[in-house]
C-alpha cells in the first residue's frame, strides 16, 4: 500500500508544473522523493556509472598509486576488505529476493527497507567501486578543468577553498566514514561526510544527492603508510584524483 502511494506521488511530481512550488513549501518528504527521482533518473538514463553486485577489476596495478598509496595497502584494500562488501552483498541480495542483475544503485535509494548487512555491504561495494575510479596515477598539475573547474569555483569561491573543505569533511569525520562531493538535490554542489559505509544515494543517510568524488578515510585506507596522520594522506591524494572521471559523472546531472 505504502509502495503504491508512493509511486503515485512520484508519477505525479515527475509530470507536475507544481513541483517548484512543492519545493518551495520545504517538506523534507517531497524533497526525498524529488532526490530518489533525480537519482532513478540518473540510473535510468544511461549505464555507463551504474554498479553492479560483482567486484570490477582493478583500473590500475596495485603499484600505480605508489608516490600516494603504497601498494600492500592498495592489495589489502582491494583484494580483501572491498572483495568481502563484494561478497556479502550478494549474500545479503540472495537472503533479501533482490535481482543482482539490476543496479545496486536500486537499493542503495531505498536501503532503509534492507537489512543492516545490505546497507553495510552494498555501501561499502558502491564506496570502493566508485574510489577506484576517482583515483588514477600521478600527474603534474592536476586539476578540474571544464564546467567542474567553473562550478567548483563558482560554488565555493576556488579550488584551493573548495579543498580545504574537502579536507576538513575528511579530517573531521570521526571514526570510519567517507568524504564526498555530491550534487544535492537543487542540483547544488555541496561537500559532506558519511559514517561507516553510507553514502549520499542512501534514503538514511544526512546528506542526499548523486555522488561526483569520494575519499575513504576508514584507517585501513592508509594507516600503513601514514599512521595516525590522515591529514597528511587527504593532502597527499589530491595528487592522484582522476578530474575527467569526476567531470563525467558531474555530466550526468
Ligand atoms: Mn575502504
Amino acid at each position: 500500500m505504502q509502495k503504491k502511494s508512493n509511486t503515485s506521488r512520484r508519477n505525479f511530481i515527475k509530470t507536475s508544473s507544481k513541483t517548484v512550488a512543492l519545493v518551495a513549501l520545504g517538506s523534507s518528504s517531497i524533497s526525498s522523493i524529488l532526490i530518489a527521482c533525480n537519482n532513478t533518473k540518473i540510473i535510468t538514463k544511461t549505464n555507463r556509472f551504474n554498479t553492479n553486485f560483482n567486484q570490477q577489476p582493478l583500473p590500475y596495478a596495485y603499484t600505480a598509486l605508489e608516490d600516494v598509496i603504497d601498494a600492500k595497502t592498495m592489495e589489502i584494500h582491494y583484494s580483501k576488505h572491498a572483495a568481502a562488501y563484494s561478497k556479502n552483498a550478494t549474500e545479503a541480495a540472495t537472503a533479501e529476493a533482490v535481482d543482482i542483475t539490476k543496479p545496486l544503485e536500486n537499493v542503495l535509494i531505498k536501503i532503509s527497507k534492507y537489512s543492516t548487512k545490505m546497507r553495510n555491504n552494498a555501501g561499502g561495494h558502491y564506496n570502493h567501486e566508485m574510489f577506484w575510479k576517482c583515483m588514477q596515477p600521478k600527474t603534474d598539475d592536476n586539476i578540474p578543468t571544464g564546467s567542474m573547474q567553473t562550478a567548483i569555483e563558482k560554488t565555493f569561491g576556488s579550488f584551493d577553498a573548495f579543498k580545504k573543505q574537502f579536507e576538513d569533511a575528511a579530517k573531521t569525520r570521526f571514526g570510519s566514514g567517507w568524504a564526498w562531493l555530491y550534487v544535492d538535490e537543487k542540483s547544488v554542489l555541496k561537500i559532506g561526510s558519511t559514517p561507516n559505509q553510507d553514502n549520499p544515494l542512501m534514503d538514511v543517510a544526512e546528506i542526499r544527492g548523486y555522488p561526483l568524488l569520494c575519499i575513504d578515510v576508514w584507517e585501513h585506507a592508509y594507516y600503513l603508510k601514514y599512521q595516525n596522520k590522515r591529514a597528511d594522506y587527504i593532502q597527499n591524494w589530491w595528487k592522484i584524483v582522476n578530474w575527467k572521471y569526476v567531470q563525467q559523472r558531474f555530466e550526468l546531472v
